[in-house]
């Protein structure tokens, strides 16, 4: 998708929230909303699969080779021509056992495929039109197949729907390049006809877990025809789950709702993970790619890590998410061997750790230097999953502000070797072995006695002296300015009132001189003044560019005369004053 269709989807998603009209979804209770949730809560990982007739080329055409399942929209190629590519998608290496034991030996719990995309091709045989996996050369209807294959391997089989639809002729923006369409598009016969195919998807699978639903964003689709959607599938299948991409409230690739029109069950972050959390009792599920493209890009070698996928993984559980991760099939009907390699090494890694990960909820700690926390609360029996990234050098893993009680403690890959805690001022120590079990994440257990009780620490010195205060941990004064999350973004934002400010509570243990610095974007030179006390430093900010764009900039030099809890001010300067971004303050022990 490129940046253009980026900004015409986010926009659309805007505009479509205006209009507020209060409508309510079918009545549930909320233990009957938990008790249909409860499979996908627990399950935490999923496989994401685009796959249809835009991997017959590859993602290349002619000397564009970045395409993927927006082929048909970014060559304009006529509806007509496009369609061509059916008589040559023919997955005869198709094995749906296979993919379903690998998404399996990876330790996903289900799995969403593509039955249909934007660009209207069906990837089941239907009765309401050709235009799908009966125009091609193979027989066979691989939704079906991946339903036995889910049916014996205890997965659920999930369905990718798209409400846009390139090909179809009612759809209600007609692309110029459908050259098979003709008459006014007609919105209703666009919707009667999803539904006809939607209840064929719903009557011949089983059971299917997740009604996933895309390609809302266009301005034919309304909050009314997402409610109606919605109701209409529930009436199929009464117990499956339908994502949040069904109306119009998403506000961007952060995916969350904005606004009181919601509908559908959760929260759809994209190629992104959340910042914090939502807290308990907000569903969401972030969905990426292995590489730079849903659908089978050749080309495309661009492959994150298993350690980044593992990490992924472990954050979205440690903020109460879920983690769907995306293959793009070949037209063949092979994964490619990078993912299936990685899906490898993930699953390898839930061999030893899948407990620390299935039907756990977030972490209790506002952040963790090492890395994230993941818990298991049942009555006064509680767990923490202590998910270590940065191993300590010391062999003491300080869990800081941890006051229960420690009943044991270990690792999950050596469960029998019990490990020693300790009660400090700062939390809980635990002694751990010299060497990590696992570079990428090493899983400690502590059972606690009662539910967590933490202490909030708050930001203190680092062993350096160094001091970062990032914008998630500020108290923001003021009506405009906010934290911003998602969209890549983790700051401070709508700082158009230079009177609104931010501050920062910290603990210092080691007095003196501090060089202080800030992280900021900017379109506009402004300038700002950090407050510490009766100390203060103003300083102007250069340009960075533009507000996603962040440069660290030295401010001056702040004394702090003593130890004990502080707090520092940052207050926009009304000279001059343009919006900034800011994502950071640090205070670096100065020379000076
Ligand atoms: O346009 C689609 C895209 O092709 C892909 O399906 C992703 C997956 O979440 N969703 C849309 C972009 O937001």
């Amino acid at each position: 998708m490129t940046t253009l269709h980026r900004a015409s989807l986010i926009l659309s998603l805007v505009c479509s929230n205006l209009a507020i009209l209060p409508v309510t979804c079918r009545a549930e209770t909320q233990s009957e909303l938990d008790h249909r949730m409860a499979w996908f809560r627990e399950a935490r990982f999923g496989l994401f699969i685009h796959w249809g007739v835009y991997s017959v080329p590859a993602g290349e055409w002619g000397t564009n080779k970045n395409y993927g399942e927006w082929f048909l929209e970014e060559t304009k190629m006529p509806v007509s021509q496009y369609e061509k590519f059916a008589s040559q998608f023919n997955p005869v290496k198709f094995d749906a056992r296979e993919w379903v034991r690998l998404a399996k030996s990876a330790g996903m719990k289900y799995i969403v495929i593509t039955s249909k995309h934007h660009d209207g091709f069906g990837m089941f045989p239907s009765d309401l039109t050709d235009w799908c996996i009966k125009s091609t050369p193979f027989k066979r209807d691989p939704l079906k197949e991946l339903a036995q294959a889910c049916q014996e391997q205890g997965l659920k089989l999930c369905f990718y729907h798209s409400i846009m639809d390139w090909h179809h002729p009612d759809w209600g923006t007609r692309r110029a390049w459908n050259d098979k369409a003709d008459g006014t598009p007609d919105m209703d016969r666009y919707t009667a006809y999803m539904k006809g195919q939607l209840k064929e998807l719903l009557t011949r699978y089983g059971p299917i877990g997740i009604l996933w639903f895309d390609g809302e964003w266009e301005k034919p689709w309304t909050h009314e025809r997402g409610l109606d959607l919605y109701n209409y599938v529930r009436s199929l299948q009464p117990n499956i789950i339908v994502n949040n991409r069904v109306g119009k409230a998403r506000t961007g690739m952060n995916g969350m709702d904005q606004g009181a029109q919601k509908v559908g069950d959760y929260g759809t972050p994209e190629q992104e993970i959340p910042a914090i959390g939502f807290g308990p009792g907000v569903d969401w599920e972030s969905c990426m790619t292995m590489n730079n493209h849903w659908g089978y890009n050749k080309n495309d070698q661009n492959w994150k890590s298993g350690k980044t996928l593992i990490r992924n993984l472990i954050d979205c559980s440690s903020k109460g998410g879920n983690y769907l991760l995306n293959v793009g099939p070949t037209s063949e009907g092979q994964i490619p061997e990078a993912s299936i390699a990685r899906l490898k090494e993930v699953g390898e890694w839930m061999k030893v750790n899948d407990e620390a990960i299935y039907a756990t909820t977030a972490s209790p700690f506002k952040r963790l230097p090492w890395g994230r926390c993941t818990k298991v609360v049942n009555g006064p029996e509680a767990t923490l999953y202590l998910h270590v990234f940065d191993w300590p050098s010391d062999g003491k893993l300080l869990v800081p502000g941890l006051k229960n009680k420690i009943q044991k403690a270990f690792l999950l890959a050596d469960p029998k070797r019990a490990l020693t805690t300790e009660v400090a001022p700062e939390g809980v120590r635990v002694s751990v072995p010299a060497a990590a079990p696992d570079p990428i994440s090493s899983t400690v257990v502590l059972k606690l006695e009662g539910p967590p009780q933490i202490e909030q620490i708050g930001i203190r010195q680092n062993p350096d002296g160094t001091l970062l205060l990032p914008a998630v941990d500020a108290q923001l004064h003021g009506e405009q300015i906010k934290y911003e999350s998602g969209d890549h973004r983790d700051n401070i934002g709508f700082w158009l009132n230079p009177a609104e400010w931010a501050d920062w509570e910290f603990q210092i243990t080691r007095p003196g001189k501090f060089e202080v610095s800030a992280e900021v974007a900017t379109t506009e030179a402004a300038s700002i003044q950090v407050s510490l006390g009766n100390a203060k430093v103003l300083a102007a900010l250069p340009v960075s560019g533009d507000y996603g764009q962040f440069k660290r900039v030295k401010l001056g030099i702040l004394e702090v005369p003593s130890t004990g809890k502080m707090t520092i001010g940052v207050h926009g300067v009304p000279e001059g004053w343009h919006p900034v971004n800011l994502k950071s303050i640090r205070l670096d022990p100065s020379v000076h």
